[in-house]
């Protein structure tokens, strides 16, 4: 079973919205195709998920200004602006993303103690989301991961999809994706390849 898991492609996270990722809305054309037409058995997609009381928000913590380090439950935090909060459409999916194809949402960040970049496990690796047991359930040997932001949940679920999956192929597909900081997004991709994520272009999925 081939799976593609799209990350966060959430309204918050494309130019308008609340923490938006620079060009975070070019890589819906590609994700619709991979969807369309890259051969894919299952797709699935994680969606940011906050209530409006998150921890991570830099509104929760006074005298923190959004992009500073500050703490939550006693770790350090990057306090973000509030963004994808329940039920708001800063938290929907981009309108023009296919749902339709979309077999399995995971929602994740619903914890205002803890942050979730990854859309297998909160921060602290404490308690896991559903998604690692869907995927096992589903028979899934392969997985291709995309979407926003790279630096941030794209890259920990690929790290955390290679340790809770370990029989399953991880690839990162890196034109269906956009980060937040240029250096951080070079080094998420350094990090993802040095620990066994396949790093992959679009291209290379289409013409298969
Ligand atoms: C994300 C920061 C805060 C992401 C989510 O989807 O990469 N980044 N929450
Ligand atoms: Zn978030």
């Amino acid at each position: 079973m081939k799976a593609l898991l799209l990350i966060d492609i959430q309204n918050g996270f494309c130019p308008g919205g609340n923490l938006p990722v620079p060009e975070g809305d070019k890589i819906i054309p590609i994700v619709n195709r991979l969807i369309e037409d890259g051969g894919y058995d299952l797709i699935v997609a994680s969606q940011d998920w906050h209530p409006e009381n998150h921890g991570s928000f830099a509104s929760r913590h006074p005298g923190k200004k959004p992009f500073e380090m500050g703490e939550l439950s006693g770790q350090p935090q990057m306090m973000w602006p509030d963004h994808c909060v329940q039920e708001t459409a800063d938290a929907e999916f981009h309108p023009d993303l296919n749902t339709d194809a979309i077999d399995f949402i995971q929602q994740k960040g619903e914890n205002p103690a803890i942050d979730s970049y990854s859309a297998f496990r909160d921060n602290d690796q404490a308690a896991v989301t559903g998604l690692a047991n869907y995927l096992r359930a589903q028979q899934v040997t392969e997985l291709d991961l995309c979407g926003l932001a790279t630096d941030y949940c794209v890259k920990f679920s690929a790290l955390d999809a290679l340790e809770m999956l370990p029989d399953v192929k991880v690839r990162f597909i890196k034109d269906a994706s956009r980060g937040i900081d240029p250096k951080g997004v070079k080094q998420a991709i350094a990090e993802m390849e040095a620990k066994g994520v396949g790093i992959i272009s679009s291209r290379d999925i289409l013409r298969a």
